[in-house]
């Protein structure tokens, strides 16, 4: 039988591109120089898209050239790049990379709040600068006694709340429900959540659901002593809000993974001397980013193998035959 024919939509890991060329006959869509006239021909015959955020929205217009699609594998654990809706809509089964990520994220959300707290990147910027010779680096907020507000109370939530834990903080969250055995005070809205938090961390979807869940009413709620940490998708921050909080002492800091625009972050974020900023690095080690591409091809094995996906999301999950 012919090998079932994929397309790789932007650069992947070598573990998924080797992984792919052994077992499936494989197009790569950055290497065509007429991506229309490539889709004319080829798209008919494509049966899974493999994709990461690098290659951005797919779409129902590039679903539209696919008609032949079975699965959508998606790089991350976040899959609002992906029309899933569209794609349960027409069959389509897509699947993400969660639970390979948790524990790296949730050590990278307890780095950065521990830096923009502590102003740990500030502090080396001033060793380097040759001014601790002249005087003392300033005293910096801390992490004692706060109350952290976790928004989004998943995989990742959890792993960061245990975590928490051990640094003996208070916890308390808002999702969507409240979480049947999650021992932790659960509040109904993002704001009550935040007037009763000293830092909050987002840590939920994007997505239209979540779309500036922490806006400016949110922050002021937050407080001047508050510090926000986003490790999950920018959407969920109304941006130009957080920076004008930034700069008003509306909250007194922030440390960010993810923005609106990426890879542009805004200048105005950036001057800001309040603000910690990572260039999206949450799961961003060679073990974990190696164990989502494993992840990535393995679905897309297991699905013409044996005709089950791994890890197929909740919108297409019904797609899947039941095991
Ligand atoms: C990745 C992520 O950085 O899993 C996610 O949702 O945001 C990150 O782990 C991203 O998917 C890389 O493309």
């Amino acid at each position: 039988m012919s090998q079932p024919e994929i397309l790789i939509a932007a650069p992947m890991l070598p573990v998924v591109m080797d992984a792919l060329a052994a077992r499936f006959r494989v197009h790569h869509l950055w290497e065509q120089p007429d991506k229309a006239a490539f889709l004319d021909e080829t798209g008919l015959r494509i049966r899974g898209l493999a994709v990461s955020t690098l290659f951005g929205r797919v779409d129902a217009a590039l679903l539209d050239r696919l008609p032949g699609l079975e699965i959508i594998a998606s790089f991350g654990v976040g899959y609002d790049n992906v029309d899933a809706a569209g794609a349960a809509a027409r069959g389509v089964i897509v699947t993400n990379t969660p639970g390979v990520l948790d524990e790296e994220v949730a050590d990278l959300t307890l780095g950065l709040l521990l830096a923009t707290l502590r102003q740990i990147p500030q502090a080396d910027r001033y060793l380097r600068e040759g001014r601790w010779t002249e005087r003392s680096f300033p005293l910096s907020a801390t992490l004692r006694g706060r109350r952290v507000g976790i928004i989004g109370l998943g995989r990742i939530g959890k792993a960061v709340a245990r975590r928490l834990a051990a640094f003996d903080v208070e916890v308390a969250y808002h999702g969507r429900s409240r979480q049947p055995g999650a021992h932790y005070a659960f509040h109904a809205t993002a704001i009550e959540l935040a007037a009763a938090s000293d830092v909050l961390i987002v840590l939920a979807p994007g997505g239209p659901a979540t779309s500036h869940i922490v806006d400016a009413a949110v922050l002021a709620a937050l407080g001047p002593g508050g510090v926000l940490v986003n490790v999950s998708r920018g959407s969920l921050v109304d941006q130009p809000a957080l920076i004008a909080a930034l700069q008003t002492g509306v909250i007194l800091a922030a440390g960010l993974d993810v923005y609106d625009d990426e890879p542009r972050v805004p200048a105005a974020l950036i001057a800001l001397p309040n603000t910690v900023l990572l260039p999206h690095i949450g799961s961003g080690s060679f073990a974990t980013r190696n164990a989502m591409g494993s992840l990535v091809a393995d679905n897309l094995i297991a699905w013409f193998e044996t005709g089950r996906p791994l890890t197929p999301v909740a919108e297409t999950a019904h797609l899947s035959p039941a095991s």
